[in-house]
């Protein structure tokens, strides 16, 4: 199974998508997703520069030496550039290993254990009539979860909802990067006032409930903008509306933030998704700070390093919820769900549906169904890249916005 060619395709059919294709003397090809949002870049350096030539040549059956060689072998550990790189390649091989198998991925993972990932899909809106209005589109469109992200009165744009579709009322998909132009790009910014934010959140919540009833899973996203003291006060507020999950209340970075906020509050907390390893989780998990782990395989080191990851929170009774926006793409998708299926300890997939120029280039065999997710049968991971069409669509720069206080100081985003 020697590996005989590696590349790296950067492409952007609506977005940009960084992938690693490895191929074996037997034709048999891997896919890898390494995009990492805003940074794409660096990875593609990363990759082409030091990865693809130690792979060259190289055995594509030794899945964990070949991550152990890169990861403790490059000396410099851990960071999200470094984590997506190894994790296209541990992806790839995990990839071509269940092609030779004639196996899906799932079944490489020791097989299902159930029939599909339970998904929750974003609805926004700018204000309460329009955020209820998403919410009954994702329900139709099949979703048994949702996500609830609302403008807040006072302010232009609001992390988490839709931009306008310009000249109609039709709503995009939620897409935080944006493309960069102007002589200087520069990302966007973006407002921001926690007062007003926490005062206006337990309303939408409570209109949502009003809405829909006490079953329906909802979820929020506090991206990292609040103190502990502020989200403890956010999260016993919440508690009436029973929330599936809070996520990302303060800054990640800080896990023993998360100790304040669980003194105070049952309102369940997901957080993760901009961790990269299994080491920024062990004060979270070992005093069972969170109850859901957001990393996704594409930025936390692959299939291998997820399923550790997973095992560990396991121990902690703590479960899975995969990132998993558009800039994972249909490849990081596709391993999440084999992974979400395999593992006894899921909690929810995220799943926001790529456009369909992106599933020009990603051919993807997943299916969505009832409000679950299936990764398919198809051995490996299931999803093949057409790199003709990946061609059409050269890189653009694109950048996350930024968060300014109303005074102009730097927030988190
Ligand atoms: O900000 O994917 O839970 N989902 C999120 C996303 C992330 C972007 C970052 O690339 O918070 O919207
Ligand atoms: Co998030």
């Amino acid at each position: 199974m020697q590996i005989v060619s590696a590349e790296v395709v950067v492409t952007s059919p609506g977005r940009n998508f960084v992938t690693l294709r490895v191929t074996t003397e037997d034709g048999v090809t891997g896919l890898g997703d390494a995009t990492l949002n805003g940074r794409e870049l660096a990875v593609r350096s990363y990759l082409d520069d030091h990865v693809v030539p130690l792979l060259l040549g190289s055995d594509a059956s030794r899945i964990e030496d070949t991550w152990q060689y890169l990861y403790r072998g490059a000396y410099w550990r851990r960071g999200p550039v470094t984590m997506a790189a190894v994790a296209a390649v541990d992806t790839a091989l995990w990839d071509i290993k269940a092609k030779y198998a004639g196996m899906p991925l799932y079944q490489l993972l020791g097989g299902a254990c159930r029939t599909g990932a339970l998904a929750y899909g974003h609805a926004s809106g700018r204000d309460v009539p329009e955020l209820l209005d998403s919410v009954r589109a994702h329900l139709e469109q099949g979703y048994r979860a949702v996500r609830v992200q609302t403008g807040i009165p006072g302010f232009d744009s609001v992390y988490g909802v839709a931009a306008s579709r310009a000249g109609g009322g039709e709503r995009y998909d939620y897409e935080p990067a944006r493309r960069a132009v102007g002589p200087v790009p520069r990302p966007a910014v973006e407002t921001w006032d926690t007062r007003a934010y926490l005062r206006h959140l337990p309303t939408v919540f409570e209109a949502v409930r009003a809405e829909f009833g006490p079953e329906l899973p909802l979820l929020h996203d506090g991206h990292h903008r609040m103190t502990p003291i502020q989200a403890a006060r956010l999260g016993k507020d919440l508690e009436p509306y029973d929330l599936f999950w809070l996520e990302d209340a303060t800054p990640a970075e800080d896990q023993a933030a998360l100790r304040l906020i669980r003194r105070h509050t049952t309102t369940p907390l997901a957080i993760g998704e901009v961790f990269n390893s299994v080491h920024d989780y062990t004060t979270l998990l070992s005093e069972r700070l969170i109850d859901y782990v957001r990393s996704a395989v594409t930025h936390a080191g692959g299939v291998t390093a997820m399923r550790k990851l997973l095992d560990l929170a396991a121990v902690y009774g703590v479960r899975s919820g995969m990132h998993g926006p558009t800039d994972i793409s249909p490849v990081g998708m596709a391993a999440a769900l084999h992974l979400d299926l395999a593992v006894h300890n899921f909690g929810i997939q995220e799943y926001m549906r790529h456009s369909a120029r992106t599933l020009e280039v990603f051919r993807t065999s997943y299916r969505f169904e009832d409000g679950l997710l299936h990764p398919s049968d198809t051995p490996g991971l299931g999803v093949e890249l057409d790199v003709g069409a990946a061609a059409r669509f050269p890189y653009q720069q694109a950048y996350l916005p930024v968060s300014r206080l109303r005074d102009g100081t730097v927030h988190d985003w």
